[in-house]
């Protein structure tokens, strides 16, 4: 099998914390697919799209370049890639939210307190422009995991991290004091494929599915 030119193409996380979530979301809409761990794409056997299984980090971008038409990716990787994406519908899973934090017994409770620090964060884009819109002159260390040691190790006064339940904050003994942004699991889509006629004409068979479970699960 392979892909079909004529169908849309729709980007998911591969293996991660939203795919189960996005793959039971796809079923609930009605779409019938096949998917074997190792395979990178799916055919829905009765819509006319392919399912691409990519890293979450990846989806903003392949949207923007039109590698594929949509993609469904946590709000908070979109905001940092800063792709020229449209963000279309959230879908009420996969919540979380930017946070800074700091060592509880450092006791800083405000981002002023900040100026001159380091903050560590994986997510550099949104965390400089927080701090810069507040005009806290801070110094961001870019980290890829385990932002929340950084504190202990001595690395950062700081961090800013992806919190759900709050329980890493508090294995860590650090705490929150200000949010940056509250994410939750989106469809995205590509422009150009947005105002494409034959597409445009099948994603909004695809959304108003989406919309119509939405609803009902609201
Ligand atoms: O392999 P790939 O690159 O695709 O995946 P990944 O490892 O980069 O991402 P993954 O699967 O961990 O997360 C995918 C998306 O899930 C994120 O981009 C968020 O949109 C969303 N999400 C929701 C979260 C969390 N909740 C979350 N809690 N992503 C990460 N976390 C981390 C958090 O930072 C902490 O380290 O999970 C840990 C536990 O959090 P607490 O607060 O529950 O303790
Ligand atoms: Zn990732």
């Amino acid at each position: 099998s392979k892909l079909n030119g004529d169908h849309i193409k729709l980007a998911i996380q591969k293996d991660g914390r939203l795919t189960e979530d996005t793959r039971n979301l796809l079923r609930t809409v009605g779409l019938h697919f096949e998917s074997y761990k190792q395979r990178l794409f799916s055919i829905c056997r009765n819509f006319p799209m392919d399912i691409l299984y990519v890293r979450d980090d990846d989806i903003a971008e392949y949207v923007a370049e039109g590698i594929v038409d949509l993609g469904i990716v946590g709000r908070n990787l979109v905001v940092e890639s800063e792709k020229p994406v449209e963000e279309i519908l959230p879908l009420n899973y996969g919540h979380c939210s930017l946070k800074v934090a700091v060592p509880a017994e450092s006791g800083i409770t405000s981002i002023e307190q900040l100026s001159g620090c380091n903050v560590a964060t994986s997510y550099p884009v949104t965390t400089s422009r927080f701090f810069a819109e507040r005009d806290i002159d801070v110094n961001v260390i870019t980290i890829s995991g385990s932002v929340e040691i950084t504190p202990a190790l001595g690395v950062a006064t700081a961090i800013v991290d992806l919190v759900s339940t709050g329980s890493s904050l508090r294995l860590n003994d650090l705490v929150a004091i200000d949010n940056v942004l509250d994410s939750q699991s989106t469809i995205i889509g590509n422009r150009t494929s947005l105002a494409d006629k034959q597409k445009a004409i099948i994603i909004e068979r695809l959304l108003t599915r989406f919309r119509g479970v939405m609803a009902a699960s609201e």
